[in-house]
């Protein structure tokens, strides 16, 4: 993956990260209605030199054992912090109809949420604040849709770019695609902004 700048695609299993590829590269990755279907990391082309890493889901999914979950967790990890792969943002999604529920489980625990984890090294990887995705806000109503926020804002995170998106209604892909777009015209240059 030399001589490449990367885009990855972090969330939990089933948040969306391969709909949200597809939808910017017009790729036709599979996706599906169970955790787990990307298992491998793929990057798929945006324009030019500049892919979107399609990465498998981090965090628990019933039915996998923990050895496996921590051989993804390493894949990912070694991924984000090799030098060999230039990051120049991330985007991290987050499914919003199951984020309040996950994230107040594990802070009963005393567990960092998986999310925020995965926010905060995004941020640490690139000098780029990363952009995070609310997805599927189709299955969620404000009340809730805010309570995912105020949970976020008590976090101490990098600096961050929320967007509400849901790829089935279409809510917000066209902003967050713009949003896209404009990061990179301003890292690489105009001649990456036509895709
Ligand atoms: N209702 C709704 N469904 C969505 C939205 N975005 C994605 N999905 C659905 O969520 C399911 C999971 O989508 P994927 O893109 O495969 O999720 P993923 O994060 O790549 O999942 P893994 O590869 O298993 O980690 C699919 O059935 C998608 O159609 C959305 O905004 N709203
Ligand atoms: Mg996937």
């Amino acid at each position: 993956m030399n001589n490449s700048y990367n885009i990855p695609v972090t969330g939990r299993p089933n948040a969306g990260k391969t709909t949200v590829i597809n939808f910017l590269a017009r790729s036709k990755r599979p996706v599906g209605k169970r955790a787990g279907t990307t298992l491998r990391i793929a990057p798929v082309q945006l324009v030019n030199d500049v892919f979107l890493v399609d990465l498998p889901g981090f965090g628990r999914i019933t039915r996998r054992s923990k050895s496996l979950e921590e051989k993804i967790k390493d894949q990912i990890v070694n991924f984000l912090e090799n030098p060999e792969n230039p990051i120049i943002f991330g985007i991290h999604v987050i499914d919003s109809s199951t984020f309040h529920i996950v994230t107040e489980n594990l802070e009963k625990k005393g567990i960092i949420p998986i999310d925020i984890e995965m926010i905060q090294f995004l941020g640490e990887v690139t000098k780029n604040p990363p952009i995070v995705l609310m997805n599927k806000i189709d299955k969620v109503n404000t009340v809730l849709f805010n309570r995912n926020v105020d949970i976020l804002s008590t976090y101490k995170l990098p600096r961050i770019e929320i967007l509400p998106t849901s790829f089935k209604t279409k809510d917000g892909c066209r902003d967050f695609r713009s949003m896209v777009r404009n990061l990179i015209v301003k890292e690489l240059g105009v001649k990456y902004q036509n895709w």
